[in-house]
């Protein structure tokens, strides 16, 4: 059975998850703490660190490069999903950038912000640490201070998304692509908390989200 090892707040974890969860497999999931990888680091050989990673049977399957899907498109190759018809691969390579830049930086800063009520107490030193050693410090006061204007450019940068979900189902058409599951799984983070609803104003992404929530591969063996 493939395991997916992770820690349930990660957009990228929530994005595998999704996609598992989606082809109707059955597959176990493993949580790790955030700020402590020594499953992932014995199991990729001393080769990553971060997650999600998956193993399926001998196989472990984890990311090479910053842009590398290697993990979805090992689930799409062995479950034939269809998340990557190779006449999108260009136009999702550029969204999947923009998704995990863009939206992926406004919205874990804004999930970051209610942290406490996130992480796990013994992993709270670790996970502060690991943040402003990346960000600064005092990084998680000042989102704080500025969660009015990340949530507006987060609105904003929503709102291409709103149009591409007005005239079709999914992002690019009729079928739900693996830059569906990418937004999803960033946008399952940013609302983490319970905190975030969607701008009022996106209901058609607000849709497009339920729709997400329920889907079941309908083409997958
Ligand atoms: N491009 C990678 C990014 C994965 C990533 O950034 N994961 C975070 C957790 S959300 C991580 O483990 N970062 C390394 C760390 O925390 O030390 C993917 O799609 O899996």
């Amino acid at each position: 059975m493939i395991e997916l090892v992770q820690f349930p707040w990660s957009p990228f974890c929530i994005v595998q998850r999704r996609i598992l969860e989606f082809s109707g497999r059955p597959f176990k999931i493993i949580d790790v703490s955030s700020t402590d990888r020594s499953r992932v680091w014995q199991w990729t050989r001393q080769r990553y660190y971060g997650v999600p990673i998956l193993r399926d049977g001998k196989t472990v399957v984890f990311e090479v490069g910053e842009e590398s899907q290697v993990i979805a498109k090992y689930l799409d190759a062995k479950l034939r999903l269809g998340l990557f018809p190779r006449e999108l691969e260009g136009v999702q390579s550029v969204l999947w950038r923009h998704i995990e830049n863009e939206i992926e930086g406004d919205g874990f800063r804004l999930n970051d912000i209610y942290w406490k009520e996130v992480v796990p107490k013994s992993e709270q030193v670790g996970f502060l640490r690991h943040k402003e050693r990346k960000f600064g410090r005092g990084c998680i006061d000042q989102w704080r201070a500025g969660q009015k204007g990340l949530l507006k450019q987060l609105a904003g940068r929503l709102i291409p998304f709103e149009e591409m979900v007005m005239y079709h189902p999914f992002l690019l058409g009729n079928e739900p692509r693996f830059v569906d599951f990418d937004l999803y799984g960033m946008l399952g983070n940013f609302l983490y908390s319970g905190h975030y609803r969607l701008p009022p104003a996106h209901n058609h992404l607000k849709a497009w989200q339920d729709r997400m929530t329920r889907l079941k591969a309908e083409t997958a063996s």
